[in-house]
């Protein structure tokens, strides 16, 4: 029989003992020593690209197809369509290429765009310290008179150093001619660029101090089509900022469209672990980062506590956990009547899964309030680079792969 002591002894080595365990319970993750982020973990495999059109019932009673245009690109980036409906793609390791006819048989012409400039590149996509080498692309509003091609990619400078440009060059209908430089950045960054219904051209840049307002990173720029600044810019002539910026405090842009009702510029941008964000730019104004976060760290606390955007604009729609927002379009044409009006945007993957990359769809209301989410297309395992509306109306998309792809979505009969 067990005296007092013995079984008070007893359950404090038990209360001990569980103490431990509890303690204990969570693993211990492994984190890459140099970005100080945890190593991902092996995910989910990826899936070949079926060899024919696949169907999808859809949240709205949309039922759609979606057809493999062509798998022959490495790590394509962005898209834009020419008038003729050709479409031109980036590639990541810095060539452009054309895709004729990709609402219907699409042939992907196998020799890269002559004319395009040279480019540094680095890492693999998706790694940590990955450098793209050639990232966006638009054309410029008046492109049918003026055949304009710009294009942002990381520019070597010398060895060992290298940063990022925006290009323009002239469509000679097969080629680019007189290419150069029109804006080039300080440092290296990440960039998306679109122009808005006021002509201008917008820039998206990620970097050191998105809080200075007399530096480029972290920052959304505003310029006119060469490349010079509008004087109309909100910070013109202030001491301390520079006059290239519109908004400032932003993490890590990758998807710039300008709101076909509104004319406004919108951008999404990536959040730690979790934080990843829509924002609605106006002239000026601060969206916070790295100050305020909805996201939570790489290591796991709360960026902030508590969590919001107190006295910053805050953004329009949150991720958590992150989905690592890429490329945004808003759906315009009559192919999906049911989609009108509403925010595509591609995910990379969601809550640092590999394997976990899908397309979203947002409906908001007039008020710019989001009504519904629905993701798609999780059954690929993708990373979806970039998301745009044909002039047919259906919706393309590039997969961000070595063996990429440009998917379209259309219509299923
Ligand atoms: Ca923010």
């Amino acid at each position: 029989m067990l005296n007092p002591r013995s079984l008070n002894a007893t359950l404090l080595s038990f209360v001990a003992v569980a103490g431990a365990q509890f303690a204990s319970a969570q693993q211990k993750v492994a984190m890459d020593p140099n970005f100080h982020i945890p190593i991902a973990p092996t995910g989910l495999a990826a899936r070949p690209l079926p060899d024919h059109p696949v169907e999808f019932d859809t949240a709205e009673g949309q039922k759609i197809r979606v057809v493999v245009v062509t798998k022959a690109l490495e790590y394509p980036w962005a898209l834009a369509f020419l008038p003729d409906g050709s479409m031109l793609v980036t590639e990541r390791a810095g060539r452009l290429r054309i895709i004729r006819d990709p609402g219907r048989n699409g042939v992907l012409d196998p020799k890269p765009v002559a004319g395009a400039p040279a480019s540094y590149w680095a890492g693999e996509s998706g790694g940590p310290g990955a450098v793209h080498g050639y990232m966006d692309i638009a054309l410029h509003p008046r492109f049918a008179e003026n055949h304009l091609v710009y294009l942002t990619y990381t520019k070597p400078l010398d060895d060992k150093k290298r940063t990022t440009a925006i290009a323009r060059g002239r469509w000679d209908g097969s080629a680019l001619t007189d290419v150069k430089d029109i804006f080039v950045l300080p440092e290296a960054s990440t960039s998306r660029i679109a122009f808005g219904r006021d002509g201008m051209l917008y820039m998206s840049t990620t970097g050191r101090d998105p809080q200075d307002p007399n530096t480029l990173g972290g920052k959304v720029l505003r310029l006119r089509d060469d490349g010079t600044v509008p004087p109309d810019n909100p910070f013109v002539g202030q001491a301390g900022h520079r006059p290239e910026v519109y908004t400032l405090g932003h993490r890590s842009a990758l998807g710039l469209a300008m709101h076909p009702g509104t004319g406004e510029m919108w951008e999404n941008e990536n959040g730690p672990n979790g934080g990843d964000e829509i924002n609605i730019l106006k002239a000026g104004l601060n969206y916070g980062w790295p100050l305020v976060s909805y996201g939570r760290t790489y290591q796991g606390p709360w960026q902030v506590s508590p969590p919001g955007h107190v006295g910053f604009e805050p953004p329009v729609v949150i991720w958590i956990p992150a989905i690592a927002v890429s490329g945004m379009t808003f759906y315009t044409g009559d192919k999906f009547p049911k989609w009108k009006g509403d925010v595509f945007v591609g995910s990379l993957r969601e809550g640092e899964i590999p394997g976990t990359g899908h397309l979203e769809r947002i409906l908001f209301n007039e008020n710019m309030e989001e009504l519904r989410r629905e993701a798609m297309l999780r059954e690929f395992r993708q990373r979806i680079r970039e998301v745009r509306q044909g002039p047919d109306g259906l919706l393309y998309l590039l997969t961000d792969a070595k063996e990429g792809a440009v998917l379209r979505i259309e219509p299923a009969p």
